[in-house]
């Protein structure tokens, strides 16, 4: 029989790339010289793209191929993928919920403890040699500290019930209260911000949130008051989180996203009030090796006529 053929935009770590190749002809856009040429010449048979969150599936992609039936993202935003085309065309989407949840929420944790306690240049500290010259300064502290979460989805929640660990007073934003969650509801971002002393951002991508994350919500948050951005880029309206830490009206800022990945604003690299990640909040080998699974299930239950796993379209 021969092998369903697939477009992957991006490389998956190795164990699933051996696994998909022995089900599937696996066409691998990332590595050709020219991609266009090369999603032209595949374009009559391929029948599934395989991408990641932040590479997505345009609608002028999936233009291109006629014989496509699914879009299967290995990550939980599908802000970067054309749903509306999908729906419209008959092309199923599935994503990969849950099994990252935990460890995105996690670095929200991680991000919010080390701006604050200045875990990186603890470190760099250390290494320097100067703690024999002098102690390092104070830093601040973060349990029982007012944190706020913009967006109140699975990681959002996941991260409240890790900043109730640290004794943290909790309040949310989003579209609408949740009657299941023991926390205040907040439906101003702005006035989230004023009350919060950690701002953290968990919110969905896409159109809906583009930048609402503003210099009016920095400004709330004032300058003792710490962002952390562990949703999309695009929640952020970044010129003014820049012009933010700049001039310090807020006091810092621990993000694993930006606007444009991998080439961020140079701006972020000269500052010493931020922590930086390269998108990897879902970055362990246990979620990762989890996610590839849930990719390949879909795939598999969509080829053998079943149910998808995971369907978002
Ligand atoms: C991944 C993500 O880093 O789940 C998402 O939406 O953006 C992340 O978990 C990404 O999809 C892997 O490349």
């Amino acid at each position: 029989m021969t092998k369903p053929e697939i477009l992957m935009m991006g490389a998956y770590p190795q164990w699933d790339m051996e696994d998909l190749e022995e089900s599937y002809q696996v066409h691998k856009v990332w590595q050709a010289q020219d991609s266009e040429s090369f999603i032209a010449s595949h374009a009559e048979s391929v029948r599934a793209i395989a991408t990641r969150g932040e590479l997505g599936a345009s609608a002028d992609l999936m233009k291109k191929l006629p014989k496509l039936e699914i879009v299967s993202c290995y990550g939980v935003g599908t802000d970067a993928i054309d749903l509306t085309h999908a729906k419209a065309s008959g092309i199923r989407v599935t994503n990969t919920p849950d099994v990252l949840t935990g460890d995105v929420a996690d670095i929200g944790i991680g991000l919010a403890l080390s701006i604050a306690r200045r875990i990186p240049d603890a470190h760099a500290y250390v290494h320097s040699g100067n703690w024999s010259r002098a102690n390092m300064g104070l830093v601040t502290r973060f349990f029982g500290k007012k944190v706020g979460i913009a967006g109140m989805g699975r990681v959002g929640v996941a991260t409240a019930r890790r900043a109730s660990g640290f004794d943290c007073d909790i309040r949310y934003f989003d579209v609408a209260k949740r009657d299941d969650l023991p926390w205040t509801f907040e439906p101003d971002l702005v006035a989230l911000a004023r009350w919060s002393d950690f701002l953290i951002v968990t919110l969905a991508g896409g159109p809906s949130t583009f930048g609402v994350v503003n210099a009016a919500v920095f400004e709330a948050l004032g300058p003792e008051g710490y962002l952390v951005n562990i949703s999309r880029g695009t929640t952020v309206d970044e010129p003014s989180l820049l012009d933010a830490l700049e001039k310090r009206t807020i006091k810092g800022a621990g993000l694993d996203v930006f606007r444009n990945e991998p080439g961020i604003d140079r701006r972020f690299l000269a500052l010493d009030n931020v922590v930086l990640q390269p998108h990897h909040a879902s970055g362990t080998v246990e979620t990762r090796k989890a996610m590839g699974q849930l990719v390949r299930d879909n795939l598999a239950a969509h080829f053998a006529g079943q149910p998808l796993v995971t369907p978002v379209v």
